[in-house]
């Protein structure tokens, strides 16, 4: 069988719907798949979603990209309290913990920081509690899976990351020392129409269809998982929708 490139924006937390979408494109594993990043959080179920993506990580040809709620669970993991903030409270962390089946309300904010309740205990969420906490509530192996993601990815026609580039920088350039741009995104790069040669793909902010440029395809969406076949152009979501990458070009062209 033909073997297809298919890449899969955010997930976050959603399964049912990464099945979903999977099936309507009509995965079988003579495809190869991309993952854009940011498979937990927000949903409930985060804990599924790492076991189906490190069970479909065995094919070695499948790629999994880091997304910034991954890079701020790891940057906890190596007890950098400071992001506590942004992993429960932007991030939706707290459906994940749940997920996880661990009760989140344990948790909670005073002016002094995090606190954990541990039986009739307040204890201060420092750089060894958290550590201890989030080791005991994620299994080694999923552990693992996130410390193992990559930044970026290319294929002869596209590039891929988790939440686009730093604008106006070769694409060779786009490693580490972007980083910030690469898993955060950047306005800059919205707005940027430049030809770098290959299109680049991500994920990150999440609009109501997927959107598509010359230049760029996001696949991020509110309410549902895209799924882009690379040698087609089409692009299918949870939702049962479809669209051409070259019918919507070209209607914008004209
Ligand atoms: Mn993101």
């Amino acid at each position: 069988m033909r073997e297809r490139t298919l890449v899969i924006g955010d997930i976050h937390g959603e399964y049912h719907k990464l099945i979903r979408v999977l099936q309507i494109a009509g995965y079988s594993s003579s495809d190869r798949l991309v993952f854009l990043g940011d498979y937990l959080n927000r949903g409930h179920e985060s804990r599924e979603v790492l076991e189906y993506l490190i069970e479909l990580k065995k094919d070695r040809r499948n790629i999994f990209l880091r997304g910034n709620h991954e890079d701020v669970l790891l940057k906890l993991l190596s007890g950098d309290t400071q992001y506590w903030y942004t992993w429960l409270e932007y991030g939706e962390g707290r459906a994940c913990i749940s997920s996880y089946g661990d009760d989140p309300d344990r948790i909670f904010y005073t002016i002094e920081g995090y606190f954990i309740r541990k039986d009739s205990h307040e204890v201060p969420l420092d750089r060894e509690e958290t550590i201890g906490f989030l080791r005991a509530l994620f299994p080694r192996t999923h552990i693992e899976f996130l410390r193992e993601t990559v930044l970026t990815y290319e294929l002869k026609d596209y590039f891929f990351s988790h939440a686009g580039i730093e604008s106006g920088m070769a694409l060779e350039e786009q490693g580490p020392n972007a980083e910030g741009f690469l898993l955060w995104g950047d306005e800059d790069f919205l707005h940027d129409h430049h030809d770098y040669g290959k299109k680049i793909v991500y994920g990150h902010y999440h609009n109501s269809t997927p959107l598509i440029h010359k230049n760029k395809i996001c696949l991020a969406l509110k309410g549902a998982i895209a799924l882009l076949d690379t040698s087609e152009g089409v692009i299918y979501d949870s939702l049962g929708r479809s669209f051409s990458v070259r019918d919507i070009l070209s209607s914008v062209s004209r």
